[in-house]
């Protein structure tokens, strides 16, 4: 085993405050968060101008025959986003800061080339369920990149078989990537607690083909 290796094994990054982790889920299966990176952080003006990008109305998804809008607001811009019944119809990715994709094809995969976002509104408890990502239209093997803005909240992770779950706490220019095997075996969420009133914004990055 590589030092590198050894050093994730024991968890040594997880003791870092800032700067870069990959956090291992079991033996197999991790997650990566770049810390609160420079470049992504963004100030209270730029939050605001970004908030009111949000659409008017809920997008509405398919369950069980029913629509049911979502507990937040979200836009795909670039590509459109497909899943549970439903399709967010992309508008132009120039609509949205380019530093986004120029940070996360340096990073992370150059591939990137879609944008979906997510507003979520505290005080109206909102929140995105447990869910795996769709792989609809995705390049195979790319992972999904999903950039926080606003309030700290909680992201969780569960094995899709299996019991528990592990939080990660999401912070302004917190960068987390999905791994496209990890999205196959675990689900993700954002849940809401009482205790967050304020705003966040997420921008979630993936590659299509
Ligand atoms: O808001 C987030 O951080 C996660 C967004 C997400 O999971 C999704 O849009 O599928």
């Amino acid at each position: 085993m590589n030092i590198i290796k050894e050093m994730e094994q024991l968890n040594f990054f997880e003791e870092e405050k800032s700067g870069y982790e990959k956090i291992y889920l079991d033996g197999e299966y991790f997650i990566e968060i770049y810390h609160q990176v420079s470049k992504l952080k963004i100030d209270t003006k730029e939050f605001n101008l970004l908030w009111n990008e949000h659409p008017e109305e809920f997008h509405e998804v398919r369950i069980l025959g029913k629509l049911i809008k979502t507990p937040r607001w979200q836009q795909a811009y670039g590509k459109n986003y497909e899943y549970t019944g439903s399709r967010n119809n992309a508008l132009p990715i120039d609509r949205i800061d380019n530093k986004y994709l120029e940070w996360s094809k340096i990073n992370i995969d150059e591939n990137l080339n879609g944008i979906l976002i997510n507003w979520y509104e505290g005080e109206q408890n909102h929140y995105i369920g447990k869910h795996r990502d769709s792989t609809k239209g995705l390049i195979k093997g790319t992972p999904i990149v999903t950039i926080s803005h606003g309030e700290e909240r909680v992201f969780r992770l569960r094995p899709l078989r299996g019991k528990g779950y592990k939080d990660f706490k999401v912070k302004n220019g917190d960068a987390l990537v999905i791994p496209w095997n990890t999205n196959k075996i675990y689900t993700h969420e954002v849940p809401h607690f009482k205790k967050y009133k304020k705003r966040r914004i997420s921008v979630t990055l993936r590659a299509y083909s």
